[in-house]
């Protein structure tokens, strides 16, 4: 059968500042919570491998921007460093920073690649961590005038920004699960976190709009839907719908609906948690959503009424409202431990038709982490990753289905262009269509999904 996408699809992958540039002498960048992190506890990232070997972007976009057009790129998503452009977070702009952003917006533009910038991938300035990060508000208002500076210096040309990357997951990484510094346990924290990141967003908007440039500012939010175990019982029921709260609708509803969901605000109040809301937040949090929405999607959550006992020694946490479900017979990618379940992507799709007001938005992440990729090279060098291909097209499958349904979906972005540096997973999961092999200076050899991809891009079409 053939699956079809409109003409004009927007066909490329995503990748972010932190994960593929790197650090070289003179390049002026400050450090960022991942630098620091690194330099402080190198044992915990696999191998010992850190942010600042990753796959030498800064020096080789140049050659990967070929690449990506040789694998049929029309657009492509990265983001702007702040810890590179105000290496204090706040104050002085790094000279060489402009140079490179510069030097690769155009690069992009004059090989028919269109640039999409996100503002925010995981990414603090140490110096701003360390007066408490998201905790803190004032950073909120250092977040916008770098916001701003982004919007002078290159929205002339890049027409497609975006405020964050998956705010949710410094919320759980920082806040909650421990696996980003500053690596706490503390759902009050948390919650205040969340909501600075939702404020600094809906500034950034009402900055950007008031600018008057010629492009789009959304979010990008990794929306992973809430499944209950059975969706007969409305204690299950119950638990998923307070779970879709927690980690999608605490984002999604101020985003594009400019208010924070009932359920979650209820929850927070009774455990006296609601941050401190200042006088107009709320507003400008009404006034200013998305024009755009972006949409990670690697895995669902499988959700069942609390059943095990809660546990009290960090005080409340979501996780008290529910219980995660592991279902038997799920389809599992076991490198990184996600199961894979390809009508979520249809399901979200869905939702934000229904739900959402249909949204223009567009697949902004989905992909395959696997380990040990070599094991799946040719005799002439390539990795056959048909697996790859085979998760993509599962997906795609699905998001054909809900564009004929009349979801306003614009594009594809696969999760990620070249290899690239998988936080605390180092490189440990390779996700490219392009291969980076680090024994030789970070060699590049394109992977068979990267061929398959640049028909798909060419034809609009795939067939399975
Ligand atoms: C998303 C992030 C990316 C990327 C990807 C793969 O959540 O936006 O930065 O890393 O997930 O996940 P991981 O690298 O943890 O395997």
């Amino acid at each position: 059968m053939q699956y079809k996408f409109p003409e004009n699809f927007w066909w490329g992958s995503s990748a972010s500042g932190p994960q593929t540039e790197g650090r070289f002498p003179n390049d002026g960048k400050g450090d960022s919570i991942w630098d620091f992190w690194y330099q402080e506890e190198p044992e915990k990232f696999f191998n010992g491998v850190g942010p600042e070997k990753t796959s030498q972007v800064y020096k080789k976009y140049k050659e990967d921007i070929q690449l990506m057009k040789k694998i049929g790129h029309n657009s492509f998503r990265t983001s702007i460093q702040w810890s590179r452009l105000i290496p204090e977070g706040r104050g002085t702009v790094n000279p060489e920073a402009v140079k490179f952003y510069n030097s690769y917006i155009d690069e992009l533009i004059a090989n028919g690649i269109e640039p999409f910038f996100n503002l925010y991938h995981f990414d603090m300035p140490m110096t701003l961590q360390k007066e408490g990060g998201w905790v803190n508000r004032k950073t909120v208002d250092a977040y916008v005038e770098f916001a701003k500076t982004c919007f002078e210096l290159f929205g002339d040309r890049v027409k497609k920004w975006f405020t964050h990357n998956e705010p949710v997951v410094p919320v759980e990484g920082g806040y909650l699960y421990q696996f980003h510094y500053p690596n706490e346990i503390d759902m009050r924290k948390a919650v205040i976190v969340g909501y600075h990141e939702n404020l600094a967003s809906a500034k950034a908007i009402e900055a950007y709009h008031a600018m008057n440039l010629p492009g789009e500012i959304g979010i990008i939010l990794n929306l992973t839907p809430s499944y209950p175990r059975d969706e007969a019982n409305p204690e299950d029921v119950k638990a998923a719908k307070i779970a879709d709260a927690f980690f999608n609708r605490s984002f999604l509803d101020p985003a594009v609906k400019g208010e924070f969901p009932e359920e979650l605000v209820t929850i927070l109040k009774e455990l006296d948690m609601l941050p401190e809301i200042q006088a107009g937040d709320l507003e400008t949090i009404k006034n200013n959503t998305v024009d755009l929405l972006g949409i990670n999607y690697y895995q669902p959550r499988r959700i069942k009424a609390k059943e095990t006992p809660i546990d009290h020694s960090h005080g409340p946490m979501p996780d008290d409202y529910f219980d995660n479900y592991d279902m038997p017979g799920k389809k599992m990618n076991p490198y990184r431990g996600w199961e894979i379940y390809e009508k979520g992507i249809y399901d979200i799709l869905t939702n934000t038709r229904e739900n959402y007001g249909n949204i223009p938005c567009f697949i902004s992440e989905n992909g395959m982490g696997v380990e040990g990729e070599e094991k799946y090279i040719n005799a002439d060098g390539q990795i056959e990753d048909d697996y790859r291909i085979e998760f993509i097209s599962g997906h795609l499958k699905y998001v054909s289905q809900a564009i004929a349904e009349g979801t306003n979906c614009l594009g594809y972005h696969m999760w990620t262009c070249m290899d690239n540096w998988s936080w605390m997973n180092a490189y440990k999961n390779r996700y490219g269509f392009i291969a980076v092999d680090l024994d030789q200076d970070g060699k590049r050899t394109i992977k068979k999904s990267g061929y398959w991809f640049k028909e798909l891009a060419e034809t609009n079409q795939f067939e399975a």
